[in-house]
């Protein structure tokens, strides 16, 4: 069997998440495009990924950044039409690099026609019942029917003027579907279909832990509402992560296995260091999950060992391959976030209030080189988020104004929201808007100081974090990427505290000395294949291992 046949492909693969809207434009408008993407295949080639998984780029209102999906099977006229999808999905294939596409099933858009239905039908109609409506608690319905809150901020209920509410876990433009609805089951196996048959190769599951609710009447309020995500360690949580979900999946996996190879299915599910995620990954599910236990890690040595042992142990428990994340368009990027003090709580940076947090620049362009090195040397799926090569910071200097996440309002202007990791890419130093386009529109402006981090400024250039990106991605395939029987040792070494290493079976050793200030003698080896030290070059081998780098050693 060849690797393209295999079923397997996705457990040791680097998969390049792109946001449409801020990759490339193709036609100046300041929305990224379809077209831009296939544009830019050549530069993801380079780069060597396995994969592109693409978030949202169906019609939709925009009002979550496309996850408010307004129609399932069609491109959002803004993003390009269907023969540009298929245009892509070809070129891509061409250049042996597969497609997965993002299917968001808890909630649609207010404009999808469902929902358009249902707000003009009767209490108590069919067209409801895809729906979560309930009538308010008092006597004229003033009240919500339950505490249950929106992940973005507030009630997750809206009235609809007449007593009734409707549910929505995010924004009030993202109505949740009602999946004890048999309809709601049968179209997204359509939905799904649909795409297998279009060629894509697989599917991210947003919010995979959402689907199912207990929605029996009456409805229970939850014990502290303002715990989001799942409160109970046991799926008794009325909103999150319940038992019932997983019939869902065994039904997606039974159509995914139909295709030969199989689709690839990875569910979000958030549930934190808890091994329940990996329920998602089972063999007659969806195969894979998402843990983000090293993206939500500050950098440090201990937690770093200690997250990574366990992603580890519970994928290997759940027969599935570990997932590897540092960031996604969902939290602050990894270049500025990992910046901040070593033992920050990086959790209330991302979802408190909307103050630039005590972040060292230099500090975080050194660790978010390590950490490339760290992902890239553990065997599993490494997902990069378009950027994160480039070393690109958040922007922080974004203004109220130009904010266009629902975070912001929602949350009464404590949370600044997400916009910061989802400003259009800068592929050159100068130019109008860095290359992403030639007319210079953006949807959300660059700052000045994005031409440093521009993809033509490091292109070739010895030392760049894009072509410590490019040899790393490279070198994975001969010394990480051994399949799914690979082992890692670790070789923790008492008398260095502050030493991070692990050895796979081909001989590659990881070492990352996490001190701040001081240097380790460099651990045992013959070759140095890659040091994220910006001032190492091939055929180097340096006698100290510098602080805050990590050396890859054969
Ligand atoms: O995110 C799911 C989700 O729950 C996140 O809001 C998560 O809780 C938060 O980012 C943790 O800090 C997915 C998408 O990735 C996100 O962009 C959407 O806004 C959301 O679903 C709704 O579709």
């Amino acid at each position: 069997m060849s690797t393209h046949d295999s079923n397997d492909w996705w457990r040791d693969a680097v998969v390049y998440q792109i946001y449409p809207r801020s990759f490339a434009d193709s036609n100046g408008d300041g929305d990224g495009d379809l077209n831009g993407v296939t544009d830019r295949l050549d530069y993801l080639k380079e780069l060597g990924v396995d994969a592109i998984w693409l978030s949202p780029f169906y019609p939709s209102p925009q009002a979550d950044g496309g996850y408010d999906v307004a129609d399932y099977c069609a491109v959002d006229p803004r993003f390009g039409d269907m023969a540009d999808f298929d245009r892509l999905v070809a070129e891509a294939h061409a250049r042996g690099i597969r497609v997965i596409i993002d299917i968001v099933p808890n909630h649609t858009s207010y404009l999808h026609p469902w929902f358009r239905e249902a707000i003009a039908a009767e209490p108590g109609s069919p067209a409801r019942d895809r729906y979560v409506f309930r009538r308010g608690r008092g006597e004229h319905g003033e009240l919500p029917p339950t505490n249950w809150l929106s992940n973005f901020g507030g009630s997750a209920w809206e009235p609809c003027g007449d007593g009734w509410y409707y549910l929505h876990l995010f924004a009030r433009e993202q109505p949740d579907l009602n999946w004890d609805n048999p309809e709601v089951r049968a179209e997204f196996l359509r939905v799904l279909r649909f795409w297998c048959d279009r060629g894509v190769d697989g599917f991210r599951i947003d919010v995979s832990h959402g689907l199912a609710k207990d929605l029996r009447d009456p409805l229970r309020d939850r014990p502290d509402p303002t715990v989001l995500g799942p409160q109970a360690d046991d799926g008794s949580d009325p909103l999150w992560d319940r038992d019932e979900v997983h019939a869902i999946y065994r039904a997606w996996r039974r159509l995914f296995d139909e295709y030969m190879p199989a689709k690839y299915a990875i569910g979000e599910s958030w549930h934190p260091f808890s091994p329940r995620i990996f329920q998602y990954a089972r063999q007659d599910e969806l195969g894979a999950v998402f843990d983000f236990s090293l993206q939500k890690a500050a950098w440090g040595r201990d937690i770093y060992r200690e997250v990574i042992a366990r992603t580890w142990d519970y994928a290997r428990q759940a027969a599935t391959a570990p997932t590897w994340v540092l960031g996604n368009h969902d939290v602050p990027r990894v270049a500025s976030r990992i910046g901040l003090p070593v033992g920050a709580d990086i959790d209330t940076w991302v979802t408190s209030d909307g103050t630039d947090p005590a972040v060292d620049p230099v500090a975080a362009q050194r660790r978010a080189r390590a950490a490339a090195l760290i992902m890239l040397g553990l065997p599993g799926t490494a997902f990069i988020y378009q950027g994160e090569e480039l070393g690109l910071p958040e922007d922080f200097d974004l203004t109220p104004d130009q904010l266009r996440d629902p975070n912001w309002e929602r949350s009464g202007h404590r949370f600044k929201g997400r916009d910061g990791c989802r400003v259009p890419l800068p592929w050159t130093a100068d130019g109008p808007a860095f290359g992403f386009n030639d007319t210079g529109a953006a949807w959300l402006p660059q700052p000045d100081w994005y031409a440093g981090y521009a993809a033509s400024a490091q292109d070739g250039v010895d030392g760049s974090i894009l072509s410590l990106y490019r040899r790393a991605v490279g070198l994975r395939r001969e010394w990480v990427a051994r399949g799914a029987d690979t082992a890692m040792t670790w070789l923790d070494d008492p008398s260095e505290p502050q030493l991070l290493s692990w050895r796979l079976p081909s001989g590659l050793t990881v070492a990352v000395n996490c001190s701040a200030d001081r240097g380790l003698p460099m651990p045992e080896h013959n070759r140095v294949l890659v040091s994220s030290a910006a001032d190492w070059r091939d055929g180097d081998d340096p006698a100290e291992l510098a602080p805050e780098t990590a050396v890859w050693l054969a």
